[in-house]
């Protein structure tokens, strides 16, 4: 077995890598159906399966591409995940005996003359191929998401050809492949069979510089190909560009004269055609410079600005498999949403889908295929990029991933690889793209101190981090003085922040005021774009997503795979509208007075959008129209007049929206770019006089005050209106969010947060704090229940056990002109702690309420570091659609200051007043934070006994400390009293 413990970067008749542009000699693609035999063990795979006359009738088929644990087959493993950690022991070269082994087979026909040589391509198999080509061995392939071409010229023959394959789970290469994802093997990207006929045109890049001063073009071509192939033509017919090469020794520049540059917001693309009479390939070129100038990332001379996202390759049915329907359908979806940028975290995409982003306009940090991240449970000891032996690997690694994809204009930095710490193996990788590449970046996070990379990157730091880097100052986590203030001369990037995970992150516009303010940063990538959840059932064949400890797992890390912005069916989660909004180019700076309108774009200026604003009192349209301005070019800030307005007596909101004039390729008509809101009026507070000031009754137990009925002994209410509506009582917990649940890096959870400016995380997570707390536990003494005319008073007590930590409400329900209101206030003791998760009122209505019409902030939930994308208005929606259905159920759904709320399937209005000056935040939702807290899954949700109403005063923020900063001071919710001020109409 020494293929698989071997640290060789391949075998057998390798052909050197090339790049991926089409060409006019023929391609068998040989996706479909593949005979297939499954083993648990290598010594169980079948004797003799790669001759020619082996019979594989009685084995099994599979597609190919797929995985085969994704098959629905149990007997053929199932997957796993595991973040950092290696599913096997860190034993390097050696894996282990129980080696998941798959043999594939298939038979392909090649026509007379097919080509001169032949070429056998894989470009996905995880994470060990053993290659045989009519009963001979042709190769061995490692780099489970890297291209590897064979040579099998003297194997392959016209008519019937047999290939066998055989794909080991495990091999030592699986050592540099320890990304944070589902341990998925098999053949998961297309096999095919390539035609090469002599005399062709073997590799090109054709590198497009763009002078921005000149607005000219100047292909820079580098073409590979035999002496005889000369004279080789490079035209680009747009242009009118054409250009024949005789030698390979007559190297020149092309002037192409005026060019529109490509950049991501126009992505211009010219067809260039590189051949000669035997062999024409094509190659589509953007013209771009990308260069650093000091601290400044430039491409066309303009200043980069990243709103990226981190993407795996990833479909909950499909795994890795590639679908460019899919793809397309989400880089549109990123593009709706102002994203510009992208990291393929943490390997080489699918060949097309760089063909994608060239064509739809994203940038691109492109990332090779390595992650040693398990060796840091070891202290980083035998780490691969420090380490000889695994020298030529990794060499082979940077080079096949650099040559498949160079031509690209997308890309815009070459990035090593992540997490793999740092050493001598990695600075040669990086030396090697430097000589290769002289323009483009390298890009790699471990190189904390900048000794062979060219941009400093950052994950998930604090905002203090951020800002200490660009002073140049050596107290942040990982540079030393000295290299500090190097650092800070140099462009500055997030290659991973706010990560995504169930509800959060919170904090986004803090990051982007610092990309907008300090000079060296030029953006970053959220992490991540998509959920990793896997569609799977229940055995009673209910459908759910399951993460890790789904599979049986003995080893996994939970739901820590489910943390992207769009859910694993699909969905957006609120997430990636408060990104959108975070993250627009279109800046509109609104006041009562005037409009600013800065244009952050790379490229284009605002003639494809119109300014709408409109003027709303209490959320009902009085007034609209077009603001005329004029186009503004990218980088101006223009001072636009607004109409004037009438004092009224109620709430008045302006909303100026910039929205595209026409359909553009990825947004239709009207597709909101940017949105502003402002505050014109408010209302005048009423004070209305209690009428009819009878004393309460009782009756049966039953207190009745006008339309309310209430428990006499309790001094709960009953019902409104004849409406069921039961309570309220406090409730201080929420279903934590595993940004609450998790420990993260930064914490601010201690007493005095302003102590310390960097604060690495040894407090306990926020839930197990609340935990401790009591939180989740209060248990309730009724204090009072007393009457006077007009009036019912109630006064509970809440505290949990063990300590004398309590919260008083005072509960004043009263008639007045309008009807019922109630007038409430928590008041905590003094000798609170820490913080809370909430502090709110919670009211339980007859289970299954259908809608839900509100007057507040919306559409979708917000919270205190996360509402850059809600606004006030009205809304409607169906309560279940109130909460986002997270792969782990969690806090979701709260909504901050509440107007008004009605609930017609009840025939209940209830209105919020500012108490205090502070209006509630609502949420609605069919469990309550308990049952919530209980499920580990959305299927394991207890049944519904009633529609939950909570009205928090204030919520903690979501921050981001499930893997990074916890939610910053200035959004935690420091024990404090409240106030409410609610009316109850029919
Ligand atoms: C960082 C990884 O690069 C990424 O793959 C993913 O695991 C992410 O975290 C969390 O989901 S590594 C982390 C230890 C900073």
């Amino acid at each position: 077995m020494s293929e698989i413990t071997s640290y060789s970067p391949g075998s057998g008749d390798r052909v050197r890598p090339r790049a991926r542009v089409a060409s006019t000699a023929p391609e068998i693609d040989l996706s479909g159906s593949w005979r297939f035999r499954f083993s648990a063990r290598p010594d169980l795979a079948p004797e003799g399966a790669a001759a020619v006359d082996f019979d594989d009738s009685g084995w099994d088929t599979i597609a190919v591409p797929s995985h085969w644990v994704l098959q629905g087959r149990d007997d053929w493993g199932r997957p796993a995940y595991t973040n950092i950690s290696y599913p096997f022991p860190v034993d390097p070269p050696f894996v282990p005996d129980e080696n998941p082994t798959g043999d594939y087979r298939t038979t392909f026909e090649l026509p007379e003359g097919f080509g001169d040589s032949v070429y056998l391509r894989f470009d996905g198999v995880e994470s060990l191929a053993i290659v045989s080509l009519n009963g001979a061995e042709v190769g061995v392939v490692r780099g489970s998401r890297l291209t590897q071409e064979l040579d099998v010229t003297d194997q392959a023959r016209t008519g019937t050809n047999v290939l066998h394959v055989r794909v080991h789970q495990w091999s030592a290469a699986t050592y540099l492949e320890d990304q944070d994802q589902w341990w998925l093997p098999g053949i998961f990207r297309p096999v095919t069979v390539v035609s090469r006929p002599a005399g062709g045109v073997d590799d090109v890049w054709l590198r497009a510089d763009f002078d921005a001063t000149t607005g000219t073009g100047r292909l820079i071509p580098e073409i590979r190909a035999a002496a005889e192939a000369y004279p080789v033509t490079v035209r680009v017919p747009a242009l009118g560009v054409e250009r024949t090469f005789d030698s390979p020794e007559d190297v020149a520049f092309i002037e192409v004269g005026e060019v529109r540059p490509w950049s991501a917001d126009r992505p211009t693309l010219y067809d260039a055609e590189v051949g000669n009479a035997v062999e024409t390939r094509t190659v589509r070129v953007g013209f771009r410079r990308i260069e650093i100038v000091g601290h400044e990332w430039r491409v066309n001379g303009r200043k980069l600005r990243l709103r990226g996202v981190n993407r795996h390759d990833y479909d909950p049915d499909h795994g890795r498999v590639f679908d460019e329907d899919v793809v397309r359908e989400q880089f549109m979806l990123m593009k709706q949403h102002n994203i510009n940028a992208v990291r393929t975290a943490h390997y080489p995409p699918h060949p097309r889908l760089l063909d994608l982003a060239d064509e739809i306009g994203l940038w691109v940090i492109a990332e090779n295929d390595m992650e040693t991240h398990g060796f840091e449970e070891d202290g980083w000891v035998g780490n691969p990029t420090d380490d000889p032996r695994w020298r030529d690997a990794l060499l082979d690694r940077i080079e096949r991933f650099f040559e498949r994809d160079k031509n690209h204009p997308s890309i815009i930095a070459w990035s090593l690889g992540n997490e793999s710490w740092t050493g001598q193996n990695a600075a040669a990788m990086a030396a090697w793209l430097h000589r290769r590449d002289p323009e483009r970046p390298v890009h790699y996070e471990p190189d904390f101190e900048g000794r062979y990379s060219d941009v400093v990157s950052r994950m998930y730091p604090s905002l203090e981090e951020m800002e200490d880097l660009s002073a140049g100052l050596g107290n942040n986590r990982h540079a030393s003085p000295g290299r500090a203030a190097v650092l800070a001369a140099r462009p500055m990037v997030l290659c991973e922040y706010a990560h995504a995970m169930g509800n959060g992150a919170g904090g986004l516009a803090d990051y982007e005021e610092l990309f907008d303010t300090l000079p060296q940063w030029h953006g970053g990538f959220v992490w991540e774009w998509r959920d990793h959840g896997i569609r799977t059932r229940t055995e009673d064949g209910t459908e759910f997503f399951g993460y890790g400890g789904d599979f049986g797992e003995p080893l996994h890390d939970g739901s820590f795979i489910t943390d992207g912005m769009v859910l694993s069916d699909g969905t957006p989660s609120p997430v990636l509208a408060e990104y959108s909004a975070v993250i627009t180019p279109i800046k509109l700076h609104l006041a009562d007075d005037g409009l600013l309108i800065e244009n952050r774009r790379h490229d284009g200026d605002t003639s494809d959008l119109r300014f709408i604003w409109r003027d709303e009192l209490d959320g009902r349209q009085i007034g609209s129209g077009e603001l005329r301005v004029d186009p503004v070019a990218p980088g101006e800030l223009v001072a636009v007049g607004l109409p004037g307005f009438e004092p009224h007596d109620g709430e008045l909101w302006r909303t100026v929206e910039a929205v595209l004039v026409g359909d553009n390729g990825w947004a239709g008509e009207g597709h909101v770019v940017s949105r502003s809101q402002v505050l014109l009026a408010v209302r005048r507070p009423l004070v209305r006089p209690l009428v009819t000031p009878t004393l309460p009754v009782e009756a049966d137990g039953v207190l009745s005050l006008g339309p309310a009925r209430f428990d006499a002994r309790t001094g709960d209410l009953l019902s409104v209106h004849g409406r069921e509506v039961k309570g309220p009582r406090l409730e201080l917990w929420r279903a934590p969010t595993e940004n609450d649940s998790l420990p993260g890096f930064y914490s601010y959870a201690e007493e005095e947060p302003a102590v310390a400016r960097h604060m690495v995380s040894d407090s306990p997570a926020w839930a197990d704090r609340w935990r401790e707390a009591g939180l989740d536990r209060l248990q309730r003494r009724i204090l009072s229940v007393t009457t006077a005319p007009g009036t019912v008073t109630v006064l509970h007590r809440y505290a949990p056990a063990a300590t004398q930590r309590a919260v008083t409400v005072e509960l004043v329900w009263t008639l007045d002109a309008e009807g019922l209101r109630l007038d409430a206030t928590a008041l905590p003791t003094a000798n609170w702690t820490g913080a809370w998760p909430r502090l709110g009122l919670h009211f339980e209505l007859p289970p299954g309420l259908g809608r839900a019409e509100w007057f507040g902030t919306g559409p979708a939930e917000n919270y205190a570091d996360s509402r850059a994308a809600a606004r006030v208005g009205r809304f409607s929606s169906a309560i279940a659609d109130l909460v986002v259905d997270y792969a782990v159920p969690q806090e979701s759904g709260h909504r901050g200051e509440l107007r008004e709320l009605t609930l017609p399937d009840l025939g209940l209005t209830l209105t919020a007043e500012p108490a205090g000056g502070e209006l509630p935040g609502f949420t609605l939702r069919a469990h309550d934070a308990h049952q919530v807290t209980a499920a580990a899954h959305p299927h394991e949700l207890a049944e519904s006994y009633a529609t939950h109403l909570y009205l928090d005063v204030q919520q903690q923020g979501l921050g981001g400390r499930s893997c990074g900063p916890d939610v910053r001071p200035e959004y935690q919710l420091r024990p404090r009293a409240g106030a409410w001020s609610l009316r109850f109409d029919a």
